[in-house]
């Protein structure tokens, strides 16, 4: 193409000169709130101890208000919005960015909440492997009219040296298990708390235990897209959640919103903890 609009960014190869903006990001990371992408560029900041306070972090894509962008030395932060077709819009924009920036070495991550399944409420959950409601390590991608199945198969290296990092921080509970991606937060993850109660709870909790059964340990929307675009593109790729109840337990999420901060504070601490590492800081 002679120019290239990243319409849902509003970014451009025209109106832009992507590689000085982002040639050099080395580590991308994703997650769904707009806000907590933000929070996270600012903990960056200061975690890589960069010159500022990083408290008036500009966002990149202030022209659109579909997902927000924010920088941190080498560190980009993005938002992702609710669901797969919400993340795929912005990873294919985002995946095209980092080509016309010409990026190299690129280590991309997801950082987000999910349901556990026997899992602590605040545990973070390190994907080995994204699988469909199926419990299968696939996605369904409709092209033309066509169904497409893409692999979902994660970087186990790089959730290996997720692992062992989360090992040396405090009071971070961490494992690593399947994530179950889904289409729908309700019905589609087996809730009975929506405005539908299409099932009884006998089959609820027998299908969360044949999920748990499979190697599931967390459920959330957006992974096996992210693992099957980021494979395909060559992105060596981590999905990272903190868990905000045991859906063996219940529905619904009753923790206060100071504790949900502060468990959604905790893939963020991992993260910074592995970039500071990489880049060879203490
Ligand atoms: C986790 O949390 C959101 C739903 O509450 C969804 O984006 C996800 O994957
Ligand atoms: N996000 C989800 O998708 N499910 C949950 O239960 C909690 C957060």
């Amino acid at each position: 193409m002679e120019e290239d609009v990243l319409y849902h960014l509003d970014l451009g190869t025209k109106t832009h000169n992507l590689p000085a903006m982002f040639g050099d990001v080395k580590f991308v990371c994703v997650g769904g709130s707009p806000n907590r992408m933000r929070a996270f560029a600012q903990f960056m900041h200061k975690e890589l101890g960069l010159a500022g306070d990083g408290e008036d972090l500009a966002d990149i894509c202030a022209g659109t208000d579909r997902y927000a962008m924010y920088r941190a030395g080498p560190v980009l932060s993005i938002s992702h919005g609710m669901g797969i077709p919400s993340i795929s819009i912005m990873l294919h924009e985002l995946i095209k960015l980092l080509h016309h920036a010409k990026c190299r070495d690129v280590t991309i991550i997801r950082i987000g909440t999910s349901g556990g399944l026997g899992v602590e409420a605040g545990s973070v959950v390190i994907t080995d492997m994204a699988v469909d409601s199926s419990f299968k390590p696939r996605f369904e991608q409709v092209v033309l009219d066509d169904v497409v199945v893409r692999s979902t198969e994660l970087d186990r290296d790089l959730a290996e040296e997720l692992l062992t990092c989360s090992k040396e921080i405090p009071d971070l509970p961490t494992l690593i298990g399947h994530t179950m991606c889904t289409y729908d937060f309700y019905e589609g993850q087996g809730r009975l708390d929506g405005a539908l109660c299409s099932f009884s709870s006998e089959k609820k909790l027998d299908y969360l235990k044949r999920a748990y059964n499979a190697g599931v340990r967390n459920i959330e929307m957006e992974s096996t897209a992210f693992a099957a675009l980021c494979r395909l593109c060559g992105l060596r790729a981590a999905v990272v959640c903190v868990v905000l109840l045991d859906r063996l337990e219940g529905d619904q999420i009753r923790a206060p919103r100071e504790v949900l901060r502060e468990f959604q504070h905790r893939p963020q601490r991992l993260i910074a903890a592995f970039i500071r590492k990489r880049l060879g800081l203490r």
